[in-house]
């Protein structure tokens, strides 16, 4: 903490962080004065750090008008949004005595803990502090699943064997080529170095290329190329890309031979060898919608262009069989020689890296949970034990969590939600889902709170969260509000120690942190790199000593664990399966448009929202090609209604010639708003998604078809 030079000796700048699940983890320089923030500036020391326009906003967050500062009652219907402000004893009393009496009735199988990424602090993280508390309880259901990379985190552990298959942000300055695959990190970030880096990677010459949908931020500023792809298509792009390289015998032979397992069952079916049908450019350009001659310029380029890094983000595995597409862009890297290099990527995973990450968080101890996947929540909710789900929920307890907002099928959600006895929601905001709260807990914001931040995906830099003003008053971190709940019910050992002697505990037991003291002194801490961190960096240069940790001890193109399944939705080499609600779906007939649902440049998922200095940054209309609008008689600018058999939705057309036709796109986390007719008003995209998972427990949110009509 520093003092400013100046006549207040009140005054103070602090260094800190946000904790949201925005992609990034930014240096914020809070200003205070008087215990109030003046406002949010720039460490200019450390310009690859710089924040975002969602980290510069934090304190219209801290002070919004709407910020719930007092525990709620409900008093009207639920989801009528009708509340009568309490005092925490009465809410904490109420909601003690609620878990009670659902866990004596019916068992802890009734209690629903959906805690989510609202908060990633190491902390007062919603995940740690509320599987904790519930872990000590006795048991709960909770959920399994990852929202964002589960298809990416299945390919990983096949391919790999591990989850960490990312580098440092400084190696994109060694690739020749990079390839961003349904990727848009200037808005969606991947590390707040990320854009950095790339800018600097395109100054010093590498060729950037971007494939998807639309023609983004990152394509227009980055990149010297867009391929538009039909969502949903990408594995076949890719296989067929592999094919080239086997006709052109363009790819890497010692690679493949040494450090890879299965490529001949692949090659097999690549070749058409396994199916009669060969995965030619000519095959993938029917289903995915890219001419013969770009896939095949592509796949050249990339083989060619060594060292070069294909950045296989998540979106395209956010579909059906997403992990598919995720599985196939490994293989493509493996066959081009670029894992374990500098300027290389190993494609197709996680993208995490080890370093920046703590080597001990608040501790959860082993429970009883039971787990319902990411998409079957609400079937969970509206069946019960009949529908084979661990038990009937009778007391749901939400955390960090817009539920009914984003997760798939909201009208579903609507029904579910009915169906608890009780539902407990911490929030900092009455959002769509806290309305349907029994009892709201109003907690903290990170700038009221001391912690240590560790960066989305992974460093190699830590950054010391120091508080900067006291809690608004009547707030309560997660981590407070559970400590107290577990005193009323009897439960020791939830918390015995001060936040800072958890933060020095954390910091202890982190080898590539200093000790407490001095990382708060330094504000951030960098972990120094003589070379870039690559994932398999040792599998690569020193085999003998380092197999890869799958059961072969290779790259796994041919995965033995998915053999076994013997589930043809799973195969164990990595297959293009058409996907529902794609281009080859026999529904297209009647809902003619593939929709995407992008994260929003100006929101943290649906968080901010609500944010006035934020919502006019938003991109909340329709993107939709100028093909499919004028046949519509739909004009830029237009009101328009997206709609299929699951809900309707109201917004505004952007007609451009940015987005692939047939296809539409509508960021996620616009706030649902429902009117008498069950039509949204606010724009919230999951009216229309489907709750399916993928084989791989892909949350499928952008497989999904819809059709569009001007509104008059
Ligand atoms: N500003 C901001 N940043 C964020 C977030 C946020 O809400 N706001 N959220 C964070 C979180 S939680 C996550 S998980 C990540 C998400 O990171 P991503 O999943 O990478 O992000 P998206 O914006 O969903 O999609 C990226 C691009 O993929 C394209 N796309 C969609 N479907 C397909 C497809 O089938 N094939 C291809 N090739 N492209 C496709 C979209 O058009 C979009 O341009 O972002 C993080 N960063
Ligand atoms: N259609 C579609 N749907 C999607 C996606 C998509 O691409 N398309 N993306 C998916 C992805 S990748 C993700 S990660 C999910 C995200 O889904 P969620 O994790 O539900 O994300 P948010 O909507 O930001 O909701 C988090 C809530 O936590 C609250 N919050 C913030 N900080 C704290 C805190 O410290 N304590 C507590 N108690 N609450 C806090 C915020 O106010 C916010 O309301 O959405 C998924 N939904
Ligand atoms: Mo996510």
């Amino acid at each position: 903490m520093e003092k400013i030079a100046g006549p207040d000796s009140r005054s103070k700048s602090v260094t800190t962080s946000c904790y949201y699940d925005c992609g990034g983890r930014c240096l914020l320089k809070v200003y205070v004065a008087e215990g109030k923030i003046t406002r949010i500036g720039v460490d200019e020391r450390h310009p690859d750090l710089k924040p975002c326009p969602r980290g510069l906003a934090q304190k219209e967050v801290v002070y919004a008008e709407d910020r719930l500062k007092q525990p709620l009652k409900r008093t009207g219907e639920r989801g009528s949004g009708k509340f009568e402000p309490i005092s925490w004893e009465e809410a904490l009393d109420t909601v003690a005595r609620e878990l009670q009496r659902v866990k004596a009735r019916y068992g802890v199988a009734s209690i629903f803990l959906m805690e989510h990424y609202g908060s990633m602090s190491p902390l007062y993280g919603v995940q740690k502090a509320g599987r904790r508390f519930f872990s000590l309880f006795g048991g709960c259901t909770t959920y399994w699943g990852n929202t964002s990379l589960e298809a990416a985190i299945f390919s990983s552990l096949a391919t790999f064997g591990t989850a960490f298959t990312g580098c440092s942000r400084d190696n994109f300055l060694h690739s020749k080529l990079i390839i961003m695959w349904g990727w848009n990190p200037v808005v969606t970030r991947f590390g707040s170095d990320m854009v950095y880096y790339l800018s600097q990677a395109k100054k010093a010459g590498s060729k950037i290329v971007c494939v998807d949908p639309r023609y983004t931020i990152s394509a227009r500023t980055l990149a010297e190329q867009w391929i538009p792809v039909r969502p949903g298509t990408d594995a076949a792009l890719l296989i067929a890309m592999a094919y080239f390289l086997l006709d052109e015998d363009i790819y890497d032979h010692s690679f493949v031979k040494t450090y890879t397992a299965g490529f001949a069952q692949f090659r097999d079916y690549v070749l058409g060898e396994e199916d009669g049908m060969p995965k030619t450019p000519a095959w993938a350009g029917n289903i995915t919608g890219v001419p013969a001659a770009t896939i095949k310029q592509l796949a050249r380029d990339y083989a060619t262009s060594k060292p070069a890094a294909l950045y296989a983000s998540w979106a395209p595995g956010r579909t059906a069989f997403g992990e598919q597409y995720h599985r196939a862009a490994s293989a493509l890297a493996a066959m081009t020689g670029n894992i374990g290099i500098t300027g290389g990527y190993a494609s197709g995973g996680t993208g995490r890296i080890p370093l920046g990450y703590l080597g001990k968080t608040l501790p959860v101890p082993e429970n009883r949970s039971q787990a319902v996947h990411v998409t079957d929540i609400y079937d969970a909710l509206l069946e019960g034990k009949s529908g084979g789900y661990p038990g009937d929920v009778k007391l749901l307890y939400i955390v960090g969590c817009n539920l009914l907002n984003q997760f798939l099928n909201t009208n579903k959600g609507l029904a579910a939600l009915q169906v608890p006895e009780f539902i407990v929601v911490h929030e900092r905001f009455l959002t769509p889902t806290a309305r349907f709260a029994d009892i709201v807990l109003p907690v903290t914001t990170a700038l009221e709170q001391m912690d240590i931040g560790q960066p989305w995906t992974g460093g190699p830099y830590f950054i010391h969260m120091g508080r900067a003003i006291e809690p608004l008053p009547e707030t309560k971190s997660d981590l407070a509000i559970f400590t107290e709940l577990a005193s009323r019910l009897g439960i020791s050992g939830y918390n015995d120690k001060s936040d800072e002697e958890w933060l020095r505990e954390f910091a202890a037991a982190t080898p590539d942190l200093p000790e407490y003291d001095v990382l708060q002194r330094q504000g951030v801490h960098r972990i120094r790199l003589s070379q870039p961190w690559v994932a398999f960096r040792e599998q690569i240069e020193d085999p003998a000593h380092h197999p890869f940790p799958t059961p072969s001890g290779k790259i796994e193109i041919y995965s033995q664990k998915m053999a076994e399944r013997q589930d043809p939705l799973m195969p164990p080499i990595p297959k293009y399966i058409e996907a529902w609600e794609g281009p080859g779906d026999p529904i297209i007939a009647k809902y003619p448009i593939q929709l995407v649902s992008p994260h929003s440049r100006a929101r943290v998922n649906s968080s901010f929202d609500n944010i006035p200095r934020l919502k006019p940054l938003a991109d909340d209309a329709v993107w939709i090609n100028p093909g499919d609008a004028h046949p519509r008689g739909i004009a830029n600018g237009d009101k328009v209604k997206i709609y299929n058999d699951r809900g309707q939705l109201l917004t505004t057309a952007r007609v451009t010639e940015h987005i692939l036709p047939g296809v539409a796109s509508l960021d996620e986390g616009s706030w649902f708003e429902p009117d008498v007719h069950g039509l949204d008003r606010g724009g919230c995209v999951n009216v229309l998604t489907k709750d399916e998972a993928s084989p791989g427990g892909a949350f499928t949110g952008n497989s999904c078809l819809v059709q569009i009509e001007k509104a008059y």
